[in-house]
């Protein structure tokens, strides 16, 4: 049967996206679906009324990620595509979901044309891929391809105090299915970019090479607290003067070494948070990333360096806490040219590229030949409610995974 003219259904795909980001809507077109909240459920139920309503044997996990199967002509490990529906706190629609609902859209392309094919074809969605409320990110991913025990999964306590295990059983998604021990033969995962290269060069896709490395560390800074009016300056021990000198630090670090080093200081809670308190304690996080695991290493030993020479200058006690750290990600030369390749053919424009935020491509990288196809983002924008990509490149980007999954199941 000839495939070639195969296409997706956008204006579905795109009621898909809208319809799924009325759940955890926000002001401004955003989208609130924190990790195993009530909102990341109702997410989850209706993505698995859409898998069911099309068929899929749904399998679902220890921790939570679940994964809708086609069956193919030869039982095995299936082909895979998928991302996340969880969302940041203030995210976009497109950020994770436009992964899970293309690939549920090519199912449905399949299904409408009659098409079987060798292998099986799953859509997943994985949990907790942000890791805004518990931490690591791409922690669901992790787990399931037995990078991270599940047990300790679990015990993970969340900003807000509250811990993976229960809160999975809150929502009624500890699954039964073991985790760590599932096949795949191969996995490709479209995503908006997130960064503002592709429309920059007026590229239509993405053809992803690797994943820059990330170090998440939380600073615990311990000053003393004062009469604001009264404490002579050398006499402070003045956490939120330190903490500020961090967020400082880790600017000028990023631009001292250049290149892809990015550095931010996202979270800062001081306390007791008062305008006439000298604050005692400052709890703040630090996001590095870069695409060179060495220069990575270097930024996060000048950090060090410099908490050392802070803490005696300012007479603070300074603790860390590891939330995340995964090593730059290749991935793998036949997904990357097939995506190079299935775009072309299709007549998009395309470039290879790294990706600057973490995916869940990169744990399934640890068990399979695995890669990324990218679309647009409208300004750059992401992890905000402006997030934006457009029906086109949404179209275009879906019809590559439609090509590129069918023929990985034929193959
Ligand atoms: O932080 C990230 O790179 C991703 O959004 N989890
Ligand atoms: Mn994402
Ligand atoms: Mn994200």
């Amino acid at each position: 049967m000839n495939l070639e003219h195969l296409r997706v259904d956008i204006g579905r795909l795109m009621d898909r996206i809208d319809d799924l980001a009325e759940l955890g809507a926000i002001g401004g077109n955003g989208v609130c679906r924190l990790a195993l909240t009530p909102e990341d459920k109702a997410g989850r139920d209706r993505v698995l009324d859409w898998m069911r309503a099309l068929g899929l044997s749904i399998r679902i996990d220890g921790m939570g990620n679940v994964v809708g199967v086609r069956p193919g002509r030869t039982p095995g490990p299936p082909v895979m595509t998928g991302s996340h529906i969880d969302t940041v706190r203030t995210g976009g629609r497109y950020d994770g979901n436009l992964g899970v609902l293309a690939g549920l859209e090519v199912i449905q392309v399949l299904d409408e044309a009659g098409i079987e094919t060798e292998h099986p074809l799953a859509v997943a969605f994985f949990t907790n891929e942000e890791g805004a409320r518990f931490a690591p990110d791409m922690m669901g991913s992790l787990v399931f391809v037995g990078g991270m025990d599940l047990d300790v999964a679990h015990e993970v306590v969340g900003i807000d105090g509250r811990r993976v295990g229960e809160c999975l059983t809150e929502i009624g998604y500890l699954g039964e299915a073991a985790c760590g021990q599932y096949p795949v033969r191969c996995f490709v995962e479209l995503h908006v970019e997130q960064g503002p290269v592709l429309e920059a060069e007026s590229i239509t896709i993405g053809a992803v090479e690797r994943v820059q490395g990330i170090s998440w560390s939380e600073y615990t800074i311990r000053g003393f607290s004062n009469h604001a009016g009264t404490t002579p300056m050398r006499l402070r021990k003045d956490a939120g003067y330190a903490a500020a000198a961090v967020a400082c630090e880790v600017r000028r670090l990023a631009a001292r070494m250049g290149g892809d080093q990015v550095g931010t200081v996202g979270a800062l809670n001081l306390k007791p948070n008062l305008v006439n308190v000298v604050p005692n304690e400052a709890v703040l996080t630090v996001d590095f990333r870069n695409t060179d695991e060495a220069l990575l290493r270097a930024a996060e030993a000048q950090l060090s360096a410099f908490l050392d020479t802070l803490s005696a200058q300012e007479g603070v006690e300074i603790s860390s806490r590891r939330l995340a750290r995964f090593e730059p990600v290749p991935f793998h030369e036949t997904v990357i040219a097939g995506v190079e390749r299935t775009a072309r053919d299709l007549g998009y424009s395309v470039r290879r590229m790294p990706s600057g935020a973490g995916h869940d491509a990169q744990m399934l990288a640890r068990i399979c030949p695995a890669g990324m196809i990218f679309v647009p983002s409208a300004g750059g924008i992401s992890h905000n409610v402006k997030e934006y990509t457009s029906p086109d490149d949404i179209e275009a980007g879906a019809n590559v995974l439609l090509h590129m999954l069918t023929e990985l199941a034929e193959a």
